[in-house]
């Protein structure tokens, strides 16, 4: 089998004008694979480390030289002429010489360009596209190789927004009847209808992060009623073919223990903020429910997913930051029902495949996820598919580094439906 022969690493910028990693990987055969790594902008607290320079002088200090020499040296000589498609073997290599699991002392932005790059070039020399490579790899008995459903963030708030919404994401989930390109295409008609009910209200503000809209609205409650009004102008049903879902990330508006939302004049208790849950999802019948409470507050977790696990899926994030000791912990206190997976959070793939094996066994479903700082890298649709996911998170259906993933899982549905005639 190849051999990995080149590791060059470059830092380049992300879809917010940030520096990020990108890594060429060259193997022995001549294949090859060139990985470049997402950054979060609502990092939860126990997500490993993003490497930055903190040199003043270079991009206020977000330069990623350091991550790049950590590759370029440190890494790069540990790891020529290993084997191409040993991937755990790999990783185990590169948490080894980090030697933390929150990958402190190299960053996971180096090491994840590394170990995603060696996927790369690993399917190339082996001729498959990544998503059937890693399905070959990882296969699961519980899993086919089928698509995953999309879900649109169409409205961007908290640190992802320009506007004053404190939710961060508001969702807009096609039934799970639809194809993946009917999906696509009645996620792209609400978007453009929301566009038009915005305007409409003179409230559209710009784009945030994710290509969603980024309105000045009176309160989070009055996106979820634009939306409405913008699925009733197109041909979809609310409640049939479109669902509604938020990625609330609390840890933004939460302080000293309590919640301050534009709903509510007063702050709230963590009682309070369930109970305001329970009365959002009797009006809405959320398809899904990401970071609704503080990244610490396993009571609150555990007692809103007796509430409402059994119709919403409650996701966990931040709370879990793809990291296996914390999943292990959740499932345990029956804290969440779904896990969004995020690669970038722990740092290797294996690790990520790690904990997408352990959630499955727990019968969570599995949503993964883009970053909201991206580049025009497609790995992450590969990555979905290959590994069986339920969803996947892209952010809105615009902008170049998000239709990149939609535009990839077109040629994906394609390729199976063929495989499967
Ligand atoms: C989230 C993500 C992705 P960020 O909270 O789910 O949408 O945001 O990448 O900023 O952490
Ligand atoms: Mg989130």
């Amino acid at each position: 089998m190849a051999k990995i022969k080149t590791v060059k690493a470059r830092e380049i910028l992300d879809s917010r004008g940030h520096p990020t990693v990108e890594t060429f990987i060259g193997l022995s055969d001549g294949s090859s694979g060139v990985a470049s790594v997402p950054s979060g902008a609502s990092r939860g607290k126990y997500e490993a480390l993003e490497l930055r320079d903190n040199d003043p002088k270079r991009f206020k200090g977000k330069g990623v030289l350091k991550a790049v020499t950590n590759v370029n040296q440190t890494i790069a000589s540990k790891i020529i002429g290993m084997e191409a498609d040993e991937q755990n073997k790999l990783d185990q290599t590169l948490i080894d010489l980090d030697g933390t699991i929150n990958k402190t002392n190299l960053g996971a932005n180096a090491i994840l360009s590394v170990s995603q790059g060696v996927v790369e070039a690993a399917a190339a020399s082996h001729q498959l596209p990544i998503y059937r490579y890693l399905f070959a790899k990882y296969q699961m008995a519980s899993v086919k190789t089928k698509m995953a459903s999309p879900t649109f963030n169409v409205i961007n708030g908290g640190a992802h927004g320009a506007g004053n919404l404190d939710f961060q994401e508001f969702h807009v989930i096609p039934t799970l009847r639809f194809s993946y390109a009917q999906a696509l295409k009645a996620g792209e008609e609400i978007y453009q209808a929301l566009k038009q009910a915005l305007a409409y209200r003179g409230a559209i503000h710009s784009v945030g992060d994710e290509g969603g809209f980024a309105p000045n609205l009176f309160t989070n409650l009055d996106a979820l009623e634009v939306m409405m009004e913008a699925i009733k102008q197109t041909d979809y049903v609310f409640g049939q073919d479109v669902f509604l879902g938020l990625d609330v990330a609390a840890d933004w508006f939460f302080k000293n223990g309590r919640y301050t939302i534009k709903d509510h004049s007063q702050s709230m208790s963590p009682q309070d903020l369930i109970e305001y849950y329970q009365r959002l999802n009797e009006q809405y019948h959320l398809f899904s429910l990401e970071d609704p409470l503080h990244e610490d507050d396993w009571k609150g977790w555990a007692e809103l997913t007796t509430l409402l696990g059994k119709s919403t899926l409650v996701i966990g994030d931040d709370l879990l930051s793809t990291n296996k000791d914390r999943v292990k912990k959740a499932i345990e206190a029956k804290a969440c029902s779904a896990i969004l997976v995020k690669p970038n959070q722990i740092g290797t793939i294996s690790e990520t495949v790690t904990v997408i094996k352990l959630a499955r066994a727990a019968g969570w479903k599995i949503i993964v996820s883009h970053r909201s700082g991206e580049t025009n890298d497609d790995f992450i649709a590969d990555f979905a598919i290959g590994l069986g996911a339920e969803y996947t998170k892209f952010g809105a259906p615009a902008r170049g580094e998000r239709v990149a993933k939609y535009n990839r899982l077109l040629a994906i549905e394609d390729e199976l439906t063929k495989l499967n005639k």
